[in-house]
């Protein structure tokens, strides 16, 4: 494993950081090929609101819906850095693709956090990350990131911050950006007139916060045994701190699958569960 002490800082100082190549080339391959094949089977479309954006084709809940991406949620070094800012037992919220096609507009600028009720600074909720399945270049709507914005404190969501000064992600295909959920960012408009910019949209949530997409019922039980347990426990089918998320004090992942059983908090030691307490209010 590389060392991505670089990144952990910038992640941490910045609010981002960019994984330059870190996808090998026949991922990204099958990864694109699928995005497609998806687009076409579902027959996706623009979601034709501020958000989604009106020449902008998403593609939600991809675990459900082909192998290839299970291999997204466990990339080890992304999921470093996720855990350097989640920490342990964090969660997949949500995993989609985001085509942005010619004559799109920037989206709106916002943070993924927003929706959750606490005043900010906040520990973190919430890191996601973009794989670049094409090149993400200015012209074609790569990400645009407000360097820092992590920091602010209570910003007003319902100000529309187009007067702010944006960083473009730009970055090759294979690379993966990396920013916290406090981090103002949005997609950028695609003023090319043929180039579709397709990015992946993996995002993590921390253990006590409930994820975006419902993993639980959104991914079929069948589909679901074919996970490994990194990947069921990633889903949200483990117990957080031997406690959260357990079915009369069992993980579902055990009762369904027969995955190792987790530590209950039930039988640590008080001095532990103390020190999971402390660990957890900093
Ligand atoms: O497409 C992008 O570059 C960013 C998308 C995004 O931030 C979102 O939809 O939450």
């Amino acid at each position: 494993m590389p060392d991505l002490s670089k990144h952990h800082r910038e992640l941490e100082e910045n609010g981002y950081t960019i994984l330059e190549r870190v996808v090998d080339d026949a991922l990204v391959d099958r990864l694109l090929a699928d995005v497609r094949r998806l687009e076409g089977e579902l027959a996706r479309s623009p979601g034709g609101n501020r958000f989604e954006g009106s020449h902008t084709t998403r593609t939600y809940n991809l675990l459900a819906h082909g192998e290839v991406w299970q291999q997204v949620p466990v990339q080890p070094q992304v999921l470093e850095l996720i855990e350097g800012v989640l920490g342990p037992q964090c969660l997949v919220s949500s995993l989609a693709s985001i085509s942005i096609a010619p004559g799109e507009t920037k989206q709106v600028i916002h943070s993924d956090d927003q929706i959750h009720p606490i005043a900010k600074p906040h520990v973190p909720t919430v890191c996601n990350s973009m794989w670049a399945l094409t090149d993400f270049t200015e012209a074609n709507g790569a990400t645009r990131i407000v360097p820092g914005s992590h920091r602010w404190q209570n910003p007003d969501y319902m100000a529309d911050p187009e007067d702010i000064d944006t960083a473009c992600a730009e970055m090759a295909r294979g690379s993966v950006l990396v920013w916290q959920g406090s981090t103002w960012h949005g997609g950028g408009a695609n003023t090319t007139s043929a180039e579709v910019r397709v990015g992946i949209a993996m995002n993590y949530c921390a253990g006590f916060i409930r994820q975006q997409e419902n993993q639980h019922l959104g991914i079929p039980p069948e589909v679901m045994a074919g996970f490994t347990p990194e990947l069921r426990a990633l889903c949200g089918l483990d117990m957080y701190r031997g406690l959260t998320g357990n079915i009369d004090k069992q993980s579902p992942a055990h009762l369904l699958y027969g995955d190792p059983p987790d530590t209950q908090l039930w039988d640590m030691d008080p001095l532990n569960s103390e020190r999971l307490n402390s660990e957890a209010t900093g």
